[in-house]
C-alpha cells in the first residue's frame, strides 16, 4: 500500500501549478538577463528559471512611489528592470537609508524565507519597472534552496575574518551566490599567468601559492592558506592574469564568487584587499 504521508507530499507537489502570465520574446530575454545577476537565481537549471520567468509579472513604479512598506505583509518578491530605488529601515524611531537598488538586484525576499513582516521600506528613486515573483512560484522553486545555502554557510561566513565587517543581512546574500568547488591533493585551483574571473575562500582543506620569482627558475612557495583565506582577488581588483599558483596541499573544499559578484558584493572591502596585497609585494621582495 502506498503509504498517505507519502502520497500526500506526492501529491501535493504535483498540485503546483505554476502561474503563467503571457510575455513577449523580448520580455522574457530581458527577465532571463536580469535574473542572471539577481544571486538567488544565479544557479538556476532552465527549468527552474523558466517557470520563474513565466510567473513574473510586470510592475510599473513612479518617482517616489513607496514599493514595500516596513511592517507590513509581503506576498512578492522583486527583481528591477530599470530605474533605482532606496531602501530605509526604521530603528528605534530614527529612518536609516540603507541602500539604493540598481537593474539586475532582488528585493522583498526577506518576508517570503522567513514569513515575516517586511524589514525595511522600499521607495522608487526614479521611474521603475521591476518584475514581481508571487509567494507560491518562490515557496515552489527558490525558497527550499536559498534557506539550506544560508543555513549551511552562516557559521562559516561568520568565521571568515576579511567579510567580519559586513552587515549580517549581506553576508548571508554572499551565500545565495557562492559556488561551491571541490580539489583533489596536488591539483592547480589556479594557474599563473592565466586569464582569472572568479574568487575563493577556503572551507576546508589547505593550498600553497607559489609564483615564478626568477624568470627561468622552477615557481617558488610564497604563501599558505587554510580554512577562511582567500584568494584570487589581484585579478580581479587589478586586471591582471593570474600572479601565482595555487595548488591545494589536501582534499580542498572552497566556496567561489564570480567576477561580478565579487563587484558588487565585496566591492566594499577593495580597500582592505588591496592593503592585504602589500604584503605580497614584501613576501616577494624577500625571496629576490
Ligand atoms: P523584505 O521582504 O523584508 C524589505 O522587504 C526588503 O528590504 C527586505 O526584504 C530586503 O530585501 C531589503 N535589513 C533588512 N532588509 C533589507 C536590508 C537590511 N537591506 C535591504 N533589505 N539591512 C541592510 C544592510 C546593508 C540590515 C539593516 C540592519
Amino acid at each position: 500500500a502506498v503509504s498517505a504521508e507519502v502520497y500526500g507530499s506526492w501529491n501535493k507537489k504535483e498540485d503546483f501549478v505554476p502561474r503563467v502570465i503571457e510575455k513577449m520574446h523580448e520580455q522574457k530575454a530581458r527577465i532571463v538577463e536580469r535574473l542572471g545577476r539577481a544571486f538567488m537565481f544565479s544557479a538556476f537549471d532552465e527549468r527552474e528559471k523558466e517557470i520563474v520567468v513565466n510567473a513574473m509579472d510586470e510592475c510599473i513604479f513612479r518617482n517616489g512611489d513607496t514599493v514595500i512598506n516596513q511592517g507590513e505583509d509581503g506576498n512578492e518578491l522583486f527583481v528591477v528592470d530599470s530605474g533605482t530605488l532606496k531602501c530605509y529601515k526604521n530603528i528605534h524611531g530614527e529612518n536609516k537609508f540603507l541602500k539604493d537598488y540598481f537593474p539586475g538586484e532582488a528585493f522583498g525576499e526577506l518576508a517570503l524565507l522567513y514569513n515575516a513582516p517586511r524589514a525595511a521600506t522600499i521607495i522608487a528613486s526614479s521611474d521603475c519597472v521591476l518584475w514581481s515573483l508571487d509567494r507560491e512560484c518562490f515557496n515552489h522553486i527558490v525558497k527550499g534552496s536559498a534557506i539550506r545555502k544560508r543555513e549551511r554557510y552562516e557559521a562559516f561566513l561568520s568565521r571568515v575574518e576579511i567579510l567580519g565587517s559586513m552587515d549580517p543581512y549581506e553576508r548571508s546574500q554572499l551565500a545565495d551566490a557562492f559556488i561551491s568547488a571541490e580539489y583533489e591533493e596536488g591539483s592547480y585551483v589556479i594557474k599563473e599567468g592565466e586569464q582569472g574571473d572568479v574568487f575563493y575562500i577556503i572551507e576546508e582543506g589547505s593550498a600553497v601559492a607559489t609564483k615564478t620569482i626568477v624568470h627561468g627558475r622552477a615557481p617558488e612557495e610564497v604563501k599558505q592558506y587554510g580554512p577562511g583565506d582567500y584568494f584570487g582577488e589581484l585579478a580581479l581588483i587589478r586586471n591582471e592574469p593570474r600572479a601565482a599558483n595555487v595548488i591545494a596541499t589536501s582534499r580542498l573544499r572552497c566556496v567561489s564568487l564570480d567576477r561580478h559578484s565579487f563587484k558588487r558584493m565585496l566591492g566594499p572591502l577593495e580597500e582592505i584587499l588591496k592593503r592585504n596585497a602589500k604584503h605580497y609585494e614584501e613576501i616577494i621582495a624577500m625571496k629576490r
